[in-house]
């Protein structure tokens, strides 16, 4: 347990850090304002954990909210980058490594036939939305509520992650005249969904997380994502998946292979980077050939293609092309979420385990939770109690209950069962 001298250092660090950047955070989720807690200052990683400034080691259920499917510092992973670094850290001009990935990019998810490099899912998302405007010459985005897709004004309707955190539905600052362009409804909901195209006839099109990791993992009923196929088809609207967080995760080629459903246009995220800042969105070839400087849509970055984050994306998926990569995780995941839904139940507080392939959530409602709307049901002091428990004892879970946890291919069956006992004391003392 950690001591209560250390624990200072990442405190003192808080307070200097709430002089200086808004919340003392550059990204709210992680201030741990929902869970009554204060940031844990991080040194150093390796493998499942992670190590504070104050030098505590826990197990690392954040994997920097996707990217470490192999862990932190995975040796081939730093290899690439060492070797990268010598030869400069960014050109803005085209290099090889850019072109190699894009290449594994297309052959892992052949629904991509040409794809552009981004720095962040944010800017993947926001790109994507522009490029389907222009390609259906129509201006209304349909999304799901507790979907989230990056800060971009168009998505902060109803947005999941530290929206739903701080509890809040949307942001001041976005334009009305901008957000009365973003329809939202209910995940899971196919009849909703064919309500806003009989009453709107400028949807442009839909953009969803395929299995949603913002609102705490909620997986698509089974006839969820082929009847929006359907429906964008009909429609004239493209689907849009956000795949920042499944993709190279639930399965090597996404939620899109898993489910089989073929998407016009993906977004990617960090995982393409080895946990460097990259995005990228791809898809259709007709459509992506609309984007400058082949076709008219504008769309740049200094950073884009960045040799550094290009060389760390591409030795990462290269050891994610092996099926054996997979199995791990997913043998991972079911040891964690078969533990956890083996802990004897707590009739007051009861828990729901949802759970893919190297994602993870325990939600505190009586009920499954299928949308941003069951999810809301959850006792969040519970959950917060739980988590404040979980630190405590060496478990670095996610400071939301509306975040998904991550799981990698280097949690121990030591690791998974510590966490699993953490839990059960957790919730036996709630
Ligand atoms: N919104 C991110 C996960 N859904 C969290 C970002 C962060 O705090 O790093």
């Amino acid at each position: 347990m950690p001591d209560t001298i250390q624990i200072k250092k990442s405190h003192r660090l808080f307070e200097r850090a709430k002089q200086v950047i808004p919340g003392g955070v550059n990204s709210p989720v992680r201030s741990c304002l929902a869970v009554g807690g204060t940031p844990t200052f991080i040194k150093s990683a390796d493998g499942a954990y992670l190590h504070d400034v104050d030098g505590d080691t826990y197990i690392d259920y954040v994997g920097s909210w996707g990217p470490m499917v192999l862990g932190h510092r995975h040796p081939h992973v730093m290899e690439a980058l060492e070797h990268a670094l010598q030869h400069g850290t960014s050109y803005g001009a085209p290099c090889p490594a850019e072109v190699e990935l894009a290449e594994l990019v297309c052959k892992t998810m052949p629904n991509i036939e040409m794809v552009r490099m981004v720095n962040s899912g944010t800017e993947a998302t926001m790109s994507a939305v522009r490029l389907a405007r222009a390609y259906t010459n129509k201006s209304t985005i349909l999304k799901f509520n507790g979907c989230y897709h990056g800060h971009g004004d168009s998505f902060l309707v109803e947005a999941g992650s530290g929206l739903a955190t701080l509890g809040l539905a949307n942001s001041p600052g976005v334009p009305e005249s901008i957000a009365k362009l973003t329809i939202s409804v209910s995940y899971n909901n196919l009849d909703a969904v064919k309500k806003a195209f009989a009453e709107h006839k400028d949807i442009a099109a839909i953009i969803l997380e395929p299995v949603v990791g913002n609102a705490g993992l909620i997986l698509p009923k089974p006839e969820f994502l082929e009847g929006l196929r359907e429906l964008c088809t009909t429609n004239d609207a493209l689907l849009i998946f956000d795949e920042v967080m499944t993709g190279f995760r639930v399965s090597k080629g996404g939620a899109q292979e898993l489910y089989k459903i073929k998407p016009d246009l993906t977004c990617l995220g960090k995982i393409i980077g080895g946990g460097l800042p990259v995005g990228a969105y791809g898809g259709k070839k007709e459509i992506m050939e609309m984007i400058a400087p082949s076709g008219k849509v504008y769309q740049a970055g200094t950073l884009s293609g960045n040799p550094l984050a290009m060389a760390a994306g591409l030795a990462q998926l290269r050891i994610l092309q092996s099926p054996l990569t997979y199995k791990m995780l997913e043998s991972n995941t079911n040891r964690l979420a078969d533990g956890l839904k083996a802990i004897k139940s707590n009739k007051k507080f009861p828990i729901q385990v949802a759970h893919v392939t190297g994602m993870i959530t325990v939600f505190f409602t009586k009920e499954p939770v299928i949308d941003l709307e069951t999810a809301k049901t959850c006792d969040t002091e519970a959950f917060a109690k739980v988590w404040r428990h979980l630190l405590q004892n060496g478990v670095y879970w996610p400071p939301s209950q509306f975040e998904a946890a991550f799981m990698s291919t280097v949690h121990s069956k030591q690791d998974i069962d510590k966490t699993i006992e953490a839990f059960e004391k957790a919730l036996g003392e709630l």
